[in-house]
């Protein structure tokens, strides 16, 4: 029987209370609140709830994976990018199966609590799968805050520090005059900064050179093999020996101005890349690229024993503690995580000024197996950062930025973003069909004797 109406007293206010708490999964004691509560965020705005979450993978050109949020506000929704390369069903999956029932009925202007929620709250985190469909969810709340803002995300984020992101394309060839074309040609595209990369004599399919196609059509356009993954060979000799003669050939018929830089791929040893450091030096590159697997951080300081080499490092790093040691030790001149990679936005800032405090720039990493949301993502940051180093860029071709629109555009050597509210890029869902998923991996490598190499 209900107990008779009694005066309203602290005691029965408190059962109330306590009743509603074990009602929600929350606290065992303190607070009643158990999360962050739906408050009325943007003052004057009523309060907004994710409604749905779609997971789309499609393949205009190549594969990708979106996340689209949609929200309570009829017509306000965001695009975020969680494409990894040859993993994609993984990130999908995981989305879909595991991250929606959790997102269904939050507050999406709530992105760090969000963000806390879903690295930390399965336990299991961090890696390449979870983190990039981290950053698809982040990308998207960035998306709708701008939205609802009414502003571009760059503003959000502080406003802007530059007019546009220092841009590098990519040059190769299969020997030292076809890189030099290359990288002519880039420049007369407006690019003061291009990355050079050659074939290793005797070896089929380097890095970066593979493909049978002019330069520029591959230019962070990585290669991706239907059904199953092609294999290169690789020896560090041959390799160690072509990439000082290629950069001593461009320095001799191009001169000391445009600003040269390449990739090792995290494929040598440390004493490698010490050598191939020290053995650039004459050649003055703006930086030596991912000279070491992400395994091994503290081998950096050998490089940075034997050469003045300026050192970039993280594409395969997956969280802002992935950079700590060589950021603070700076054993690094640029840290270049990829923000699809690393639960986008919200990390990425944080791995910027955790940069800014030991003089280390940025350079996030920008190919063409990440979707023009991220691109967007990494500009948006790059704009808006005191310590922004140079950004890494592809042109889309026509079939992708139909399907994805809104990648930001090149202008003499910069990479621009527009004003529109959010992040600015979009995602065609009925296009997007049209293009359905296809089986692809990245190639693999090996050495001459069968075993296994880094790729
Ligand atoms: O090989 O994104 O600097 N850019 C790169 C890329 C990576 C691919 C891997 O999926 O190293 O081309
Ligand atoms: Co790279």
């Amino acid at each position: 029987m209900p107990p008779k109406a009694q005066p309203a007293n602290r005691r029965g206010f408190l059962k109330l209370a306590g009743a509603t708490a074990l009602a929600k999964p929350a606290l065992a004691r303190g607070t009643a609140w158990g999360e962050v509560a739906p408050p009325a965020s943007t003052p004057g705005l009523p309060p907004l709830k994710i409604t749905d979450v779609r997971v789309i993978v499609t393949c205009p050109g190549r594969n990708y994976v979106l996340v689209k949020i949609l929200t309570s506000e009829p017509g306000l929704y965001g695009v975020g990018d969680a494409t990894l390369n040859g993993r994609e069903l993984a990130v999908a999956t995981t989305l879909e199966k595991h991250l929606a029932p959790l997102l269904i009925g939050r507050d999406p202007e709530a992105i760090e609590d969000t963000w806390q929620y879903l690295y930390r709250g399965p336990y299991w985190r961090g890696g390449p799968v979870q983190m990039t469909a981290l950053a698809g969810v982040d990308l998207a709340l960035w998306d709708i805050k701008g939205k609802r803002a009414g502003m571009p995300v760059y503003q959000l984020l502080g406003g802007r520090t530059r007019q546009g992101a220092l841009a590098y394309t990519h040059a190769s060839g299969n020997n030292l005059t076809e890189v030099e074309d290359a990288v002519r040609r880039a420049m007369e595209r407006g690019f003061q900064c291009v990355r050079a990369q050659v074939a290793i004599p005797g070896l089929e399919g380097t890095y970066g050179t593979a493909e049978k196609k002019k330069s520029e059509e591959i230019a962070g356009r990585v290669p991706q093999q239907a059904d199953l993954p092609h294999t290169e060979l690789f020896e560090p000799g041959p390799y160690l020996r072509i990439v000082p003669k290629l950069f001593a050939h461009l320095r001799a018929t191009l001169g000391e101005e445009v600003e040269l830089l390449h990739d090792v791929h995290e494929k040598l040893g440390p004493v490698e890349a010490a050598r191939l450091a020290k053995e650039l030096e004459p050649y003055h590159l703006f930086f030596l690229e991912d000279p070491l697997r992400p395994e091994y951080k503290e081998s950096f300081r050998l490089i940075r024993q034997h050469s003045t080499t300026p050192l970039a490092m993280g594409e395969l790093f997956n969280t802002l503690w992935d950079c700590v040691d060589l950021i603070k030790e700076q054993s690094i001149d640029f840290i270049r995580c990829d923000l699809g990679h690393i639960g986008g936005i919200t990390n990425a800032r944080k791995v910027a000024a955790l940069a800014e405090a030991f003089q280390v720039k940025t350079a996030w990493h920008g190919p063409g197996d990440i979707a023009p949301a991220t691109h967007a993502a990494n500009v948006h940051v790059d704009i808006s950062i005191p310590n922004f180093g140079i950004q890494e860029m592809v042109f889309f071709p026509e079939v992708t930025q139909q399907v994805l629109p809104g990648a930001p555009e090149f202008k003499d050597g910069y990479m621009m973003v527009s004003d529109a509210p959010g992040l600015g890029t979009d995602l065609n869902e009925e296009l997007a069909k049209k293009y359905p998923y296809q089986r692809a991996y990245l190639p693999t490598a090996r050495r001459r004797d069968g075993s296994v190499q880094d790729w």
